[in-house]
Order: C-alpha cells, then structure tokens, then sequence
C-alpha cells in the first residue's frame, strides 16, 4: 500500500487538492505530522533603528506597489520580470535582458543603493565576480562589480537589514569553511563594509533564503533546508548576533527546490517566499503567516521547471 508522504503521489495529489483550498485546510498543506510551526517568540522593537518593515518596494521590479518575481529562462539565457498581481497571480511578464546564462547565480538584491527600486545581484561563473544590477523601475542599469572571489561561496542572498543600520546586506554561506558572512550594505549600491562571521555549520543548509522579517519583531529572518532531513527551519534575527537557534517549519523539501523570497506578494502584509517543486515544475507559494510560520501554500503556476528564480 502507497505510503502518503511527501514523496509519494498521494501526497502529492493531496498537497494539489489542499493547493486549491482556502482557510484551515490550505492552512495544512505543508504539515507534516509531528512536525511544529516556528513560533519564535515577538520581542518588541524596542531599538527603533533595528525596525525592519515590509516596505513596498523590495521585490518591486516595475514600479507598482505590488512585489514581483526575477526569474532566468535557462533554454534561451533571457531575464524576466513576472509581476505580481498583488492576488496569487502574475501580470504580462517582460523581458529583461538577455547573456544571464553566464550567471550561476541570480539573486534579489533589495534596495542597495536607496533610489525606491528594487535591484539585483548575479553571480558570473567564468570570474567568480560578483556583480550589482541597479533596479530603474523597468529593468536595470549597467551593472557594476561588488568584487571577486565568491565562487566560494555555496549561497548567497540579499534584500534585508541584518544588522539594523537600515541599509540591505548580503548574507553568503562560504563552501568549505561552512561559515556564513554577513557583508554589511551602505546604501550606496555595490558598496560594502567589512564582513564579519555570523554563523558556522551553514554548509549543511540548502535553499538558504533571506526571507526578511516573517515573525514581525523587526529584525530580518532568514529560512533555510536542513540537508540532512531535508526540513526548513526558520531563523529568527537579529543577523548581526548570528541569529536566534533555529526553529523546525516544515519537513519534506527533499521534493522542492528553488526557494527564493518574494516579499509581501500576497499583499497581505506579510512576508512571503516561493519554492518549486521538483519533479513537476509547480511553483508554490508560501504564504508568511506573520509569527514566523506559514499560513498556506498554494501553486500559483506551473511550468516553472525550466526557471531560475531570483
Ligand atoms: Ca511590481
Ligand atoms: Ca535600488
Ligand atoms: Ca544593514
Ligand atoms: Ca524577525
């Protein structure tokens, strides 16, 4: 008799029905039994400077109001701009530019250099540099070095204040040291401080995301795979203290990948992030639920298979 796991059809077929579901159902999409929602405890804001809001703006690509998705089509090297219809859906998506098969890495950037646009960061594999795609509200301006050496690095992710000085930082985990840096941003696009070590071990963390503040206390969060049970697990800020011990979300990623984070894409004011799954190129969303878990995770499109997500 077929098993009902993650893995299995079953599974499958029921996490397509709940998809499609609303309220408490969708609510049980991602649960496994014994699994247990973060539920980091809110400390209250109380150092206005560390106060990191879901600001419109952060994945708004297009300039209007709503967060959106940067994704490369892998077969044709083309970037594409999906915007959000504030609604589980997308708009008409647009082209951005072709050449960004010569990245192995694409990632959302936040707001880097302070101008309301959001921007980019991508990865060149023949250089290891690291290079800063300024948003102009439609597409990106010629981009510029942040320097080289990080092909070193397994992951890297962008978009939030992790130190609380209101500038975006990168967050990069470094292969072989397992040591995750956190390079501060100064608000002056591809400049930035001295980095400084703030976790270790983070070599054994897939899909790291840097969600932003998805428990609402003010301080960035980020969300990563455990690579040896293949569960997500929530980390709560503050970043520059290495972060809270992490908190057990949801098992079963060994069929997702992908994950990328998308802001407040549902527009209801919380954070949110994106994962595909593997085998079908489902793209699901993960609805934030505001105290660090997730409220639902429906599909909001297929197809996805042949992507590279932002
Ligand atoms: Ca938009
Ligand atoms: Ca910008
Ligand atoms: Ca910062
Ligand atoms: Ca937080």
């Amino acid at each position: 008799m077929e098993v009902s796991t993650r893995r299995g059809p079953l599974a499958r077929a029921l996490r397509r029905f709940l998809a499609g579901s609303t309220g408490i159902l969708g609510a049980a999409v991602l649960i496994v039994p014994g699994s247990s929602w973060a539920q980091a405890e809110t400390e209250g804001a109380d150092d206005a400077a560390q106060v990191e809001q879901i600001a419109a703006g952060d994945y708004d690509y297009n300039d209007d109001g709503r967060d959106d998705i940067v994704a490369r089509r892998n077969s044709t090297g083309n970037l594409e701009i999906w915007p959000g219809n504030g609604a589980f859906g997308f708009g008409t998506k647009y082209s951005a530019g072709g050449g960004w098969n010569s990245m192995n890495l694409i990632e959302t950037a936040g707001d880097l250099n302070q101008d309301g646009h959001a921007d980019l960061i991508a990865r060149e594999a023949s250089t290891g540099i690291l290079w800063y795609y300024r948003g102009n509200g439609t597409t990106f301006s010629p981009r510029q070095s942040i320097g080289s050496g990080w092909q070193v690095m397994s992951a890297i992710v962008a978009g939030h204040d992790y130190n609380g000085d209101e500038f975006d930082d990168i967050i990069a985990t470094e292969l072989g040291t397992g040591t995750l840096w956190l390079y501060p941003g100064t608000g002056m696009g591809p400049a930035f401080g001295q980095r400084f070590a703030i976790g270790s071990s983070f070599h054994l963390v897939e899909d790291l995301t840097a969600v932003g503040d998805t428990n609402e206390d003010g301080r960035a969060d980020i969300v990563g795979v455990s690579t040896s049970n293949q569960c997500m697990y929530f980390y709560a800020g503050p970043g520059s203290e290495g972060f809270k011990p992490k908190v057990l979300m949801d098992c079963g990623w060994d069929v997702m990948e992908m994950a990328a984070a998308v802001g407040n894409f549902d527009s209801d004011g919380h954070a949110d992030w994106v994962g595909r799954e593997a085998d079908t190129g489902l793209l699901y969303l993960f609805r934030g639920s505001g105290t660090g878990g997730i409220s639902s995770s429906p599909v909001i499109d297929s197809g996805w298979g042949s992507m590279t997500i932002a």
